[in-house]
């Protein structure tokens, strides 16, 4: 989701923890020669991106329905929606992924909660450490949903395009994606 921009509604990230995050997520590949720099607070945390070493299996899904939210000039965030179906016998865990639109992808849930004015909820989303795709089931993350969130974006998907959207999850090699950019 875009996040609202009316004040009234509340996002539930703290600052810290984005900024530790967006920290963590900048380690790509193409600079994990830079890992030793690293502070041993920031070393002890667990790795966000995998390796892509080689061997890493698969993943054993299936992806629909895929596509990234077109956003206007301006907008600092977007999202990716998407089914994925797990056809393995175990579950996984998505810890978020890539786009060379976005600084980061990163999982998040869309949470209710009181507004503390009886009978108003206010909507937010919270970022989280990964979205589970159940054995042999199916995540979903649709529009108003949990999603991927594509922050900080560098320019904004325009609807018409096809964007590269990497999965990452836990044990597996990402997987690479052609998505769509769609207008809500
Ligand atoms: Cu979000």
């Amino acid at each position: 989701m875009i996040p609202p921009l009316s004040a009234g509604s509340s996002r539930f990230t703290s600052l810290a923890s984005r900024l530790l995050l967006l920290g963590l997520l900048s380690c790509t590949p193409a600079n994990a020669h830079d890992h030793h720099a690293h502070s041993p607070a920031l070393s002890r945390l667990p790795a966000l991106v995998p390796t892509t070493a080689p061997g890493l299996p698969a993943a054993p899904v299936k992806v629909l329905n895929a596509f990234v939210q077109a956003t206007p000039p301006g907008m600092s965030d977007s999202s990716a929606y998407l089914t994925i179906v797990n056809t393995g016998r175990r579950p996984l865990k998505l810890r978020g992924g890539t786009c060379p639109l976005a600084r980061t992808v990163v999982p998040m849930r869309q949470v209710n909660a009181a507004s503390g004015t009886p009978g108003v909820t206010t909507t937010g989303m919270q970022d989280v450490p990964f979205l589970l795709v159940p054995a042999g089931g199916k995540l979903v993350l649709p529009v108003g949903g949990d999603h991927l969130m594509l922050s900080a974006l560098k320019r904004p998907p325009r609807a018409g395009e096809t964007v590269k959207l990497t999965l990452i999850f836990d044990d597996h090699a990402p997987l690479t994606l052609t998505v769509p950019v769609k207008r809500l």
